[in-house]
């Protein structure tokens, strides 16, 4: 996938500023012809897409596609560059990780969602489930397909919770604003407390939001398990670690103790993992 190129200073201070403050932007990232492409895609998606009825009340006028990889392996490509893998890497990888050559990513997509905000707003959360403090097991990135900003519902922050060790304090009304353009990326570790802001035009602010995380954490969704055996087999190697093929735990002791899987051991079928 095509990008806008960044230099290792450039990548530093992206990385800086997400240890800092706990989140960066980075401007026109994608071209605005591949955001076109994705936000054509993701329209139709949600045309003919049946919407959970498990979705909370209060997520209720929110528009949300999940599981984006189940829906065209296209999306798989927007969240795979080199840029992303550096930032990924150098936040979420294990380095002792057993089964795989450390120097390779093994971080893992948690969750992989499209969010167009409702007219309520999403109130302050953190997405990694527990709030770790300098350690940091998650991290979200969104590109956005459509503009953001305070009327069309963007990403607010606050600014150094990620630091807190606490879970998000909903009553702060005191919070960064993720304004941006199609094309350009947030990044922000899980830690930090975040929401949106209500959807007052009725226009749709699609953003493609990718949640990924230390490849020990459980996914939101069962991602490869329920993964099509027609796209599992077009998946690269580093596709199957990405959606956790590595990490699925073991049948039995008999089968295997470690807690992950070599790449050479990968199983040519879905439901081969799970006999
Ligand atoms: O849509 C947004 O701006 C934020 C959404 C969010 O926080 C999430 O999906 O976890
Ligand atoms: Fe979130």
């Amino acid at each position: 996938m095509i990008t806008k190129k960044l230099s290792t200073k450039q990548i530093d201070k992206h990385l800086n500023e997400i240890n800092v403050k706990g989140y960066t932007c980075i401007k026109s990232f994608f071209s605005k012809k591949t955001i076109g492409t994705y936000l054509n895609l993701t329209n139709n998606i949600y045309r003919i897409y049946k919407i959970s009825k498990h979705i909370p009340k209060v997520w209720n006028s929110a528009k949300i596609i999940y599981n984006l990889q189940n829906k065209d392996l296209k999306y798989l490509k927007i969240i795979q560059n080199n840029i992303f893998d550096r930032i990924l890497k150098s936040k979420l990888n294990d380095p002792h990780f057993r089964n795989l050559d450390t120097v390779k990513s093994n971080y893992i997509l948690n969750n992989f969602q499209a969010r167009s905000s409702g007219n309520e707003k999403l109130f302050l959360h953190i997405d990694s489930g527990i709030p770790t403090g300098d350690v940091t097991t998650f991290l979200q990135i969104a590109i956005l397909l459509e503009p953001s900003n305070k009327s069309s519902g963007c990403t607010i922050v606050v600014p150094k919770s990620h630091k807190s060790k606490k879970f998000a304090n909903r009553k702060i009304k005191s919070y960064k604003f993720l304004e941006g353009s199609p094309g350009d990326v947030f990044i922000w570790d899980g830690n930090l407390w975040h929401g949106s802001l209500p959807n007052e035009l009725g226009l749709n602010r699609w953003a493609l939001i990718a949640t990924f995380s230390n490849w020990r954490f459980k996914q939101i969704f069962d991602i490869p398990r329920t993964l099509s055996q027609k796209f599992y087999k077009k998946l690269t190697i580093k596709e199957k670690i990405l959606l956790g093929y590595l990490g699925i735990p073991s049948n039995s002791e008999h089968d295997r103790v470690s807690s992950s899987i070599k790449v050479a051991h990968l199983k040519k079928n879905v439901k081969d993992f799970y006999k």
